[in-house]
């Protein structure tokens, strides 16, 4: 067996303007199709082509050391961009609601101080990362990492995250990755954000 670029739910051009097409194309055809093809190579003939992507990103220090960084950078490279894609949807969703907005509210004061949170992780991660909320003992929390790292390696879950790569805003956005970034919230599925939440809610 092995991995497989998943489909995106909408077409490529489905969450202009604020992702363009063509950013789309690049983003999904060309750049998550080296991670899995990476990985694949990677992990070819070793139990690990068996395992689910979330498992081997959760458990990275059981993958032997002559393969890890190649796991590493394109396994957690697969597992988070297709987190990506299933959290952003055509014409988003508008606001978190239930259970996941009050405890937005407990955590950070309001919806709109998350966003600024979340906003200002992407814009002070130096150089390629990503910018999350998750849940980290039972509390959200907004974390940073860098490059294909995933918080769920340090035992955080991901319920939502913004690829903050120049490959994922140049094409539109060029140097302006604040824009990019607070652009970014059209196009947030929080009925799916929701169900991670209640997917991970009590682990
Ligand atoms: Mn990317």
């Amino acid at each position: 067996m092995s991995f497989k670029l998943q489909e995106l739910k909408y077409p490529h051009n489905a969450l202009e303007p604020y992702i363009d097409e063509e950013t789309m194309k690049l983003h999904h055809g060309k750049h998550h199709q080296a991670y899995v093809d990476n990985l694949n190579k990677a992990v070819e003939g070793t139990k690990f082509a068996d395992q689910d992507i979330e498992e081997i990103v959760k458990n990275l220090k059981d993958v032997p050391e002559n393969i890890r960084a190649a796991v590493r950078n394109n396994g957690g490279g697969h597992y988070n961009h297709s987190i990506f894609w299933d959290i952003m949807a055509p014409g988003g969703r508008g606001k978190p609601q239930g259970e996941l907005a009050q405890k937005i509210d407990e955590a950070f004061g309001s919806f709109d101080k998350f966003k600024e949170e979340l906003e200002n992780a992407g814009k002070t991660q130096f150089g390629s990362g990503w910018a999350w909320l998750v849940l980290d003992g039972g509390k959200l929390a907004v974390v940073k990492t860098p490059n294909q790292d995933n918080p769920i390696t340090e035992g955080k879950y991901p319920l939502l995250g913004v690829d903050v790569w120049e490959h994922a805003y140049y094409l539109k956005y060029q140097n302006r990755r604040p824009e990019y970034l607070s652009t970014w919230w059209n196009t947030v599925n929080w009925d799916e954000v929701s169900k991670r939440y209640e997917h991970y809610k009590n682990k």
